[in-house]
């Protein structure tokens, strides 16, 4: 017989937290029992099929340090479950695709691997342990932007290229910033960057900013008619600009101890309706409104439906959501 459990684990950067296991006779495995069954794999290096189950004596898993395999299970397991939790307690969603059915976790893929991914066709997570394995792509954003693609496949299935793509992009990061300030660990603090753990640079940067994306150096600040022609993970930008502007307002601005500083397409002043409305929006919009075709103009409109829907058509909240695209120089 199975039984659920809760077990003790010790990521490398989510620390220690509560993983869900399940004991099958003597061995305790990482099945999620409160979370429709959620498995955690092992590829040990491999690139396809499922490994093994991580599986552990004692119910307390992993260390802290990328050399204990484990590790890399309870940070993937936990960033699952808190996506899960997420899209659960904040909107009702049951799981990816809303269907009940728990996606699966694959971690240690390939050789030196520099990146996670989501897959519709296995309704599975994929991540690398990154190049030297000392920073492996596992951090709780990471697990809630690249499951996060999966709600935007199972909803308005914004098509991965030109602005759309962008808004596919963004759509991810937006809800990693979101999935993290719900979780509230202390050992990942919630922030408004993206990768700000994986060091994925070598330098201490973060992959992306969401109050100024330009400090990354590729990605864009505001709309041009340009954007349709740049990088989904660069014409993220604007729209990662826009939802920081609608969260935390423009100019500049300390939360959980790091200061932002957002600037504005002609100046335009945007006050911040706070992270809980914004994601509630954008969600909104994402499941109601956008189609696999919608650009920028298209999500402007969308955000000012779902503003509408929720909060009163010409309610301060909606002249703030124009605002925050005035913000970004879309609608002006
Ligand atoms: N990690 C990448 C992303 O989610 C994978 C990809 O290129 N789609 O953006
Ligand atoms: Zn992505």
């Amino acid at each position: 017989s199975e039984q659920v459990h809760t077990g003790s684990g010790t990521g490398q950067y989510n620390g220690t937290v509560t993983v869900g296991s399940t004991l099958s006779g003597s061995t305790y495995q990482l099945i999620d029992g409160d979370r429709a069954g959620q498995r955690t794999y092992d590829l040990n290096q491999g690139t396809s099929g499922t490994g093994t189950l991580f599986a552990d004596d004692n119910d307390v898993w992993g260390d802290g340090t990328p050399g204990n395999r484990q590790t890399a299970g309870v940070d993937v397991a936990f960033g699952a479950a808190a996506t899960w939790d997420y899209f659960k307690d904040v909107y009702g969603r049951n799981g990816i695709r809303n269907d009940g059915v728990a996606a699966y976790s694959r971690a240690h893929y390939g050789n030196n691997y520099v990146n996670a991914f989501w897959s519709d066709d296995c309704f599975c997570m994929t991540y690398g342990d990154g190049s030297g394995n000392a920073n492996p792509l596992t951090s709780l954003d990471v697990a809630a932007h690249e499951m996060s693609h999966g709600v935007t496949s199972a909803t308005a299935d914004l098509t991965y290229a030109g602005e759309s793509g962008g808004l596919n992009e963004a759509t991810s990061d937006i809800f990693a910033a979101a999935v993290e300030f719900h979780a509230g660990l202390t050992a990942d603090v919630p922030d408004y960057l993206v990768g700000e753990k994986i060091d994925i640079n070598g330098d201490g940067t973060p992959l992306r900013y969401m109050d100024k994306p330009s400090k990354d150096g590729s990605s864009h600040d505001y709309w041009s008619p340009a954007l349709g022609g740049v990088d989904v993970h660069y014409s993220s930008g604007p729209a990662n600009h826009f939802f920081y502007l609608l969260s935390e307002g423009s100019g500049t601005k300390t939360v959980n101890g790091v200061t932002y500083d957002s600037p504005t397409y002609d100046g335009q002043a945007v006050t911040g309706i706070g992270i809980g409305n914004a994601a509630a929006i954008w969600y909104r919009a994402l499941t109601t409104y956008m189609t696999s075709s919608t650009n920028y103009a298209g999500a402007r409109t969308a955000t000012l439906q779902a503003a509408a829907d929720l909060f009163g058509a010409y309610s301060p909240t909606y002249l703030t959501v124009a605002d925050a695209w005035a913000g970004i120089n879309v609608g002006n």
